[in-house]
């Protein structure tokens, strides 16, 4: 069997222009490299080939004449994969095409009722590494499409949905495909050439906008350290690569479990290794032994969930007050040299103008080093999307390709979304203004950052100020809006 595994071409800037960042997608590396060695798995990373991705399938389905395609989508994501279902069926009608990842994991009765159900013939919900490997022997006449747990599969034009499965011993789990059978190429962090690799499944939070629990449910599991090591030579000596994103959900929820994995990198001995991570403020501020070890593993940089400095909005996330952890979690870092990449949401409830106001300068106060600002988004199955509903405060309910934290698909009870988009924007640039990377980060990256401080953003406040004297702030805003709008159009797919 021939079997290409396609991620979505559609990226969210939030933290940088959207061509600095290419981070390969792990989902379908994982799944290639567990399907049996007897088959063939090409993998394609659309990410990568944003401005031609029609010529691009075109070129490669004819080349390849996959039996099976499968193809990885976000909720946000999912416009663009029917419509790449719909031109693959269209280039090569017999070949079988298989949707995963969180959107087919959420909705996989909606899709499977949707008339878009024509262009797939399998939903695969949850984990696919061991659904796919058995899909892919059901095709070669091996295996029984009715005994596959968490597979739908059309019976007379209707799809008929398995029992969900366990959650995957991941001692068993091959290693992710990093060889040329990905097709696609060129992943980088600011041009720095990067890998994923995870140490872990799933976490034990109770954010409520979160969409994970519906993926593992509330767990959390780890891989082998030997595993994950052997994933690390794989990256650093053979493919060369000294930057790592570490894709876990909450790496530490485990601190005993992070050190001893720290120590085993320590005395590995690599050489420059830059790690990237995602990690919660409570154990990153109650555990500055962890931290520091993770400074000497060579963890550079780590992604902090602070949210909001409001109790009542962090307690409508299901967060908790963590503001007192927040601000110790990034003295924490701080102290040993990590740069804290902190996430804020906006838009909750009891927002106004200057709730938002305020929380863009509690971040300037907590002294976090970048921003990664998001508006509350409804996703399909979570919490947060019941409470919205049931307030009558979500403003986009179908529209699920601005599910993507760029856009307001809600409204407070004190501004329509209109309003809350604009003081998202407008505030940011008030408040926060240009990235200006303290000392300790600059020396972590001095080309790029170099290049940011003495070209781009000089250059860039020239240009929006004279953008300020044509436009004012509203015309900006909607030149903002624009932008966004145009992000993830893809001309060449309008058609389907
Ligand atoms: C790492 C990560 C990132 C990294 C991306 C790294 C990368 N390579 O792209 C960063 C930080 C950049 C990121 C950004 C965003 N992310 Co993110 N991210 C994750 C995270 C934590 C892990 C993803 C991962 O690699 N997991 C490991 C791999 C092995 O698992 P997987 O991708 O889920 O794939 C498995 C299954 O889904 C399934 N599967 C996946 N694809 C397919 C395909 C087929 C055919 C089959 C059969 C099965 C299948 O099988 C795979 C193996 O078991 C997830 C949460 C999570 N636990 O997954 C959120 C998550 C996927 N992200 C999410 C979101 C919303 C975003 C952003 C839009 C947030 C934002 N506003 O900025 C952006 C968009 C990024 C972009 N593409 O531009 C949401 C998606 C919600 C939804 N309902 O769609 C998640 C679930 C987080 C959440 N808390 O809700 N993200
Ligand atoms: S800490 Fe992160 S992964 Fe865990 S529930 Fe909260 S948002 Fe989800």
């Amino acid at each position: 069997m021939k079997v290409l595994l396609i991620s979505m071409p559609d990226v969210v800037p939030i933290l940088v222009h959207e061509a600095a960042v290419h981070i390969p997608n792990l989902g379908i590396a994982s799944i290639g490299g567990n399907i049996d060695p007897e088959h063939d798995v090409y993998l394609v990373d659309l990410i990568r080939k944003r401005r031609s991705v029609k010529r691009y399938l075109t070129k490669i389905v004819g080349k390849i004449q996959p039996d099976l395609v499968g193809l990885s989508t976000m909720a946000w994501q999912y416009d663009t994969c029917v419509k790449i279902a719909h031109l693959i069926k269209e280039l090569h009608p017999e070949v079988k095409i298989v949707v995963g990842g969180y959107h087919a994991t959420l909705m996989a009765e909606e899709i499977a009722e949707s008339s878009q159900s024509q262009w797939f013939d399998f939903i695969v919900r949850g984990e696919g590494e061991e659904v796919c490997r058995r899909l892919v022997n059901g095709l070669d006449g091996r295996d029984v499409f009715a005994d596959i747990p968490s597979l739908s599969y059309k019976k007379d034009g209707t799809f008929i949905h398995n029992p969900r499965g366990e959650n995957l011993d991941l001692g068993l789990l091959k290693r992710p495909i990093r060889d040329k059978r990905r097709l696609t190429w060129g992943y980088h962090l600011m041009n720095a050439r990067i890998e994923t690799l995870e140490t872990s499944r799933g976490c034990t939070r109770s954010c409520n906008f979160c969409s994970m629990k519906n993926m593992y449910g509330r767990t959390f599991r780890t891989y082998p350290i030997s595993r994950v090591l052997a994933d690390i030579d794989d990256i650093y000596h053979i493919r060369k690569v000294r930057s790592i994103f570490i894709t876990d959900d909450n790496m530490v929820l485990n601190p005993l479990r992070v050190i001893e994995l720290c120590d085993a990198i320590i005395a590995k001995g690599y050489k420059n290794l830059k790690l990237f991570v995602q990690a919660d403020c409570v154990s990153m501020a109650m555990h500055e032994d962890m931290v520091a070890r993770m400074a000497a593993a060579g963890f550079c940089s780590v992604f902090l969930g602070i949210e909001n400095g409001s109790k009542k909005n962090l307690s409508v996330a299901g967060k908790g007050d963590i503001v007192k952890a927040s601000k110790k979690a990034i003295e924490n870092c701080h102290k040993y040299g990590m740069m804290v990449i902190g996430g804020l949401i906006f838009g909750f409830p009891e927002d106004d103008a200057q709730s938002i106001q305020e929380n863009y300068e509690f971040f300037k106060e907590i002294g976090a080093d970048a921003a990664y600002c998001q508006i509350v988004t409804p996703y399909p199955k979570t919490g947060m999307r019941e409470q919205l509903l049931a307030e009558g405060l979500i403003t986009n309910k179908t529209d699920l390709k601005k599910y993507n934290g760029l856009w307001a698909n809600v409204r407070t009870r004190h501004m329509g979304s209109n309003e809350l988009q604009y003081h998202f924007w407008f505030q940011r640039q008030t408040v926060l203004g240009w990235w200006n990377p303290p000392a300790s980060i600059r020396k972590q990256g001095q080309l790029w950052i170099s290049i940011w401080r003495f070209l781009f953003k000089p250059y860039l406040k020239l240009h929006y100020r004279r953008m300020m004297k044509k436009y004012g702030w509203e015309g900006r805003f909607q030149l903002e809006v624009q932008r966004l709008e145009r992000m993830n159009a893809f001309a060449d797919l309008e058609e389907y």
